[in-house]
């Protein structure tokens, strides 16, 4: 297993709104690779799938509906340090308290709707890669 690699994927907010592309350059010029990529619509029940760490939590339901809401953009990515240089580039979880020149504190609408997820360990990385790609297409 590779150790440099993180997961992403930019949430239905982000798609609807036409700011994939932009992200998409943030994330390249920031110096990651795309191992993998591709468009994706989640039902409420793989939502809930992906998200079952919080599944005890009081904002899963909410959660689960919002990301089965709209497209979604899954993404394998390559780069040294790749999972916390990540977490910097995507900035905090809430948006208001995400620092400038992050993706979130650009691009986030609220603590929910906050436009990109980003794996939090090498092994979630591996784990929510392969929910979304087969190994055939990580390369
Ligand atoms: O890893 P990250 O996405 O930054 O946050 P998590 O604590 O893992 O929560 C996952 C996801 O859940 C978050 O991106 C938005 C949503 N969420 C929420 O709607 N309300 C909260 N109070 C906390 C998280
Ligand atoms: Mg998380």
């Amino acid at each position: 297993m590779t150790t440099n690699r993180t997961f992403t994927m930019i949430k239905p907010d982000a798609v609807a709104e036409g700011n994939s592309g932009a992200i998409i350059q943030m994330i390249e010029e920031a110096g990651f690779r795309i191992v993998a990529v591709k468009k994706a619509l989640l039902t409420k029940e793989r939502a809930g799938q992906f998200y079952a760490v919080h599944s005890e939590r009081p904002f899963y339901n909410d959660l689960c509906a919002y990301m089965s809401s709209g497209a979604i953009i899954p993404m394998i990515l390559e780069k040294d340090n790749a999972v916390a240089d990540f977490r910097k580039l995507i900035g905090a979880t809430n948006p208001a308290q995400a620092e400038e020149g992050t993706i979130r504190k650009r691009f986030a609408k609220s603590i929910e709707a906050n436009a990109i997820h980003g794996s939090d360990s090498d092994d979630n990385a591996k784990i929510e890669g392969d929910f979304f790609f087969a190994g055939i297409e990580q390369f």
